[in-house]
C-alpha cells in the first residue's frame, strides 16, 4: 500500500509521508508560467489538462507522497449557481447571500455537470500520478464554504455569517444542510473518479465559541464524513478544523475522520498524548517557518518528527504554503524529513 494511505490507516512510518497544503501554487515559477497562459485561476481549475499539470508540478519537484487535486473549495457554490470570480490581488469574490436570500435560487440540479471537469482531472491523474503517490481529493466544510457564500469573499470577522446563524438558526441551518448534501456527493464522486483519500477543510472553524463550533463546524462535518465512509469505507478522511484548540479532542473522538490536520498553534506533546491514540495526525509546521528556512526550519522539522513521528503521522504544514516561500526551502525541509532513513526504508523518490 502507498505510504500516505498506510499512515492515514493508522500505521507508523519512518520517515513519515509528507505533502503540503496548497503545494501547487504561486510560490512555484512553473505554476506562475502556466497560470499566466491559462488566463484566470478558474480556467486553470476547470481545464483538466492544465489542472492535472499543476497538480503534478510539486510532485515532480519534490517527490511528495500526496498529490492533491488542483481546484478550490469555492467551486461548490459556483456549481450551485452562485456567481464566483477571482480578483487579482484581492482573492475570491461571490455575489453574497443574505438572511433574506431565497435559497431555492441555489440549485443542485446542474451540480455534478458543473463539476465534471474536476472529476475529469482526477481521472487523468489516475494515469499520471506516480505509483507510490496517493491521489487526494478535497472539499470545504459547510461552515467555511457558507461563510464565503454569505460574506461574498474573504472576511476578517465573519460577522454577517455569525449573525445569521444566531438570529435565524433554522434558515442558516438550511444552507448548512444543503452544503452537507452536495459536499458528501461531491466527495463520493471524487472517489469514483480516482481520489484515494479526501480532506475536508474547515479553515474558519476556530472563529466559533464551543457551542457554535459543535453545531456549525463539527456536526455538519461529521455528517459528511459518515456519508463518505458509508459509500467508500476504504477511503480515509482527513478533517482540518483549523483553530479548534482543545476542541480538537472532540474532533478526534467524534468526527469519524481517520486523520486530523493540526494548525500550527496546537502544542505537539498535547496532540501526541490526547489525539494520536485516536487518529492519525497531520501537520503542523508553521508556514512562516518554512518561509524563513535555515536553522529554524531544520529545528522545527526535527522537533515535529521526534514528537509526532513515533505514532501515525503525516508531515504537513499548519496551513497553506505562502506564495512568497522560496521553493528551495521545501527541498531543505524534505532533506531533513527523509534524511538517511529514507534509504533504509527502501523507498525511492524522483
Ligand atoms: O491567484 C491564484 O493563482 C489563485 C490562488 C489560489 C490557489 C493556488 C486560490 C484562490 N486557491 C488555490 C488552490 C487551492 N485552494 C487548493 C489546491 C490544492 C493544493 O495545492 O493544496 C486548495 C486545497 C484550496 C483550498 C482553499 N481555498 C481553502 C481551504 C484551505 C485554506 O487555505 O484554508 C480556502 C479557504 C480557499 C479559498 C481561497 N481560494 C483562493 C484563495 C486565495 C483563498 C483564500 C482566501 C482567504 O484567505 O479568505
Amino acid at each position: 500500500m502507498k505510504p500516505l494511505l498506510r499512515a492515514l490507516k493508522g500505521k507508523t512510518l519512518d520517515p513519515p509521508p509528507v505533502w503540503m497544503m496548497r503545494q501547487a501554487g504561486r510560490y512555484l515559477p512553473e505554476y506562475r508560467k502556466l497560470r499566466s497562459q491559462a488566463g484566470s485561476f478558474l480556467d486553470l481549475c476547470m481545464t483538466p489538462e492544465l489542472a492535472e499539470e499543476v497538480t503534478l508540478q510539486p510532485i515532480r519537484r519534490y517527490g511528495l507522497d500526496g498529490a492533491i487535486l488542483f481546484s478550490d473549495i469555492l467551486v461548490v457554490p459556483q456549481a450551485l449557481g452562485q456567481k464566483l470570480w477571482f480578483e487579482e490581488g484581492i482573492g475570491p469574490r461571490l455575489e453574497p447571500l443574505d438572511e433574506t436570500a431565497d435559497l431555492s435560487r441555489l440549485s443542485s440540479a446542474a451540480f455534478h455537470e458543473g463539476l465534471q471537469p474536476i472529476y475529469e482531472t482526477l481521472k487523468r491523474l489516475r494515469k499520471s500520478v506516480p505509483e507510490n503517490v496517493t491521489r487526494l481529493g478535497f472539499a470545504g466544510a459547510p461552515w467555511t464554504v457558507a461563510s464565503y457564500m454569505i460574506e461574498g469573499g474573504s472576511s476578517r470577522d465573519f460577522f454577517k455569517s455569525r449573525l445569521w446563524a444566531y438570529r435565524d438558526p433554522d434558515g442558516f441551518g438550511k444552507l448548512i444542510d444543503l452544503l452537507v448534501e452536495v459536499t458528501s456527493e461531491y466527495l463520493i464522486q471524487q472517489v469514483a473518479a480516482g481520489a484515494e483519500a479526501v480532506q475536508l477543510f474547515d479553515s474558519w472553524a476556530g472563529i466559533w465559541p464551543d457551542e457554535g463550533f459543535r453545531r456549525w463546524s463539527l456536526s455538519p462535518s461529521r455528517r459528511i464524513i459518515e456519508k463518505v465512509r458509508k459509500d467508500c469505507p476504504d477511503v480515509p478522511v482527513i478533517f482540518f478544523p483549523r483553530g479548534a484548540g482543545v476542541l480538537y479532542q472532540e474532533c478526534a473522538r467524534e468526527s469519524g475522520a481517520q486523520a486530523l490536520s493540526l494548525d500550527s498553534s496546537v502544542p505537539l506533546e498535547w496532540a501526541r498524548d490526547n489525539l494520536q491514540p485516536h487518529v492519525t495526525l497531520q501537520g503542523n509546521l508553521d508556514p512562516a517557518c518554512l518561509m524563513a528556512g535555515g536553522a529554524a526550519l531544520d529545528e522545527a522539522t526535527r522537533r515535529l518528527m521526534s514528537v509526532l513521528g513515533k505514532g501515525p503521522f503525516v508531515f504537513n504544514l499548519g496551513h497553506g504554503i505562502d506564495k512568497t516561500t522560496p521553493p528551495e526551502n521545501v527541498d531543505r525541509m524534505m532533506q531533513v524529513i527523509r534524511g538517511k532513513s529514507a534509504q533504509q526504508d527502501g523507498r525511492t523518490f524522483q
